[in-house]
């Protein structure tokens, strides 16, 4: 019984993930259930979540069909080996995967996180290159601001600095892209900006410097979501499309946060209407629930593999847990629940709603930036002066204690509520966001 066990004896031993945890273990705040839009604290209050998670519970929290299937396999094969010998479970999730994917996708590797999905990608993308003969393609083209997990190829290719800095050379051979953000031009846009098409004419220059024959892959987020919500200028995308395919070089969408219905399309790939050649993925493909990651590959990529010998190991990658029986069910009945629920359409039709309501906090004190696609939001506020982040911190404080749960990154608020968020929920959050804002210093 969670409830009971209201706060455990010692926070001491758990060294918790990007947290400040001094902070925490002096007044910490904890949660002990879940159903469906809430969260139950320990001191027995419900908090509306706004973030679905970490972006993952895109179902919401709970949800029977998820339970009820995880419980069954739990019991019915608990593990299995995908190493040499299969399990018809993972298979079956994999064309499902492939199934709602844009065309083109036809193979699923199996990670169990974001961040495995993206190291793995990057690995397929050199290993594609050298097994076509073209070995000296080794050099990986992320982008500032860009979030790619926390692996040592994710932070390598990703653009946040504090999560880079400390952690010595990383990979070599890394170029990055501008990022997109233009608030002078682009500031409450309502869905995708005007103006930044042409920062992905960067990696012309990128090609010009380090020639094209050298370079594996770009990786980018369709839509650039741990930085604070960053959306594609209009065009941008397309044109990444158009110089990466000229000079032979693999486009990798991060979609770890934009899978799964987010923007109203199962991926932003077909939201946007551009085909990368891998799509990395995690979070929403179990709704969070069994960590769970995939790397989707067009049949090109896939194929150039599948040479020499038939009985030797065409890539040597792989991870114990890699289509792991109980993951697997819980990909399958996530992906029913999506589909029995219409939630990627309802994100879509919920999403005028969202931006009208987001954009209602314009005038509102410190708001300096709101940008929104699909079920995603982001506000931004103006930082006190040296002092970054601490109003954004404040405002995460003061929303949880008045019952919404909010992400922070840097002074930016961001939203990502579950795809079965209602309208008075959706005003629910949007209230006493501009209540908490309003009565900030
Ligand atoms: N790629 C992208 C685009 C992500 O957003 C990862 C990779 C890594 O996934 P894993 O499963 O290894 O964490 C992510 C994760 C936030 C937040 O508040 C975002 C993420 C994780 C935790 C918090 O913005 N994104």
């Amino acid at each position: 019984m969670a409830l009971d066990r209201k706060t455990p004896n010692d926070l001491n031993a758990f060294w918790m993930p990007f947290t400040a945890n001094r902070q925490f273990k002096k007044n910490p705040r904890m949660f002990v259930a879940a159903k469906d839009m809430h969260y139950t604290t320990a001191d027995g209050r419900q908090v509306l979540d706004g973030t679905a998670g970490l972006w993952c519970c895109n179902a919401g929290h709970c949800r029977p069909k998820i339970t009820e299937a995880i419980q069954k396999q739990a019991a019915e094969m608990d593990y299995a080996p995908a190493f040499q010998m299969g399990h018809p479970i993972a298979f079956e999730l994999a064309n499902r995967l492939v199934d709602i994917a844009p065309q083109g996708m036809e193979h699923v590797f199996y990670t169990n996180s974001g961040s495995e999905s993206v190291d793995t990608a990057l690995k397929i993308a050199i290993a594609y290159h050298r097994a076509r003969g073209e070995g000296a393609r080794t050099r990986l083209i992320g982008r500032e601001r860009g979030y790619h997990g926390v692996n040592f190829g994710g932070i390598s290719v990703g653009g946040i600095v504090n999560n880079r800095k400390v952690f010595g050379t990383m990979l070599g051979g890394v170029d990055h892209l501008p990022h997109t953000h233009l608030p002078a031009q682009n500031a409450f846009t309502k869905g995708q900006p005007e103006h930044g098409a042409h920062l992905a004419d960067d990696l012309e220059r990128i090609v010009a410097l380090h020639g094209a024959e050298t370079i594996a892959a770009v990786i980018v987020e369709p839509m650039a979501g741990s930085t604070g919500v960053l959306l594609p200028p209009k065009g941008y995308l397309q044109r990444l499309r158009e110089i990466t395919a000229k000079h032979g070089i693999l486009l990798i969408f991060d979609e770890v946060i934009t899978g799964f219905g987010r923007l109203g399309s199962a991926f932003a790939a077909q939201h946007y209407g551009v085909l990368p050649d891998m799509m990395t993925t995690a979070k929403g493909l179990t709704n969070g629930v069994i960590p769970m990651g995939a790397v989707l590959t067009t049949g090109t990529v896939h194929d150039a593999f599948m040479a020499g010998p038939e009985h030797m190991i065409e890539l040597f990658h792989g991870y114990t847990y890699s289509g792991n029986p109980i993951a697997s069910a819980a990909g399958i009945a996530t992906l029913d629940t999506y589909r029995e629920e219409g939630l990627f359409d309802r994100a879509a039709e919920l999403a005028p709603y969202w931006q009208d309501a987001l954009h209602s906090l314009r005038g509102t004190r410190h708001v300096i930036d709101i940008r929104n696609e699909g079920l995603i939001g982001a506000v931004e506020l103006d930082p006190i002066p040296g002092e970054p982040t601490k109003r954004a911190f404040a405002a995460f404080l003061k929303a949880y204690e008045k019952g919404i749960l909010i992400r922070t990154t840097g002074d930016i608020i961001a939203m990502s509520p579950p795809l079965i968020i209602e309208k008075s929920h959706i005003d629910q959050l949007i209230g006493t966001l501009k209540e908490v804002l309003e009565g900030l210093d």
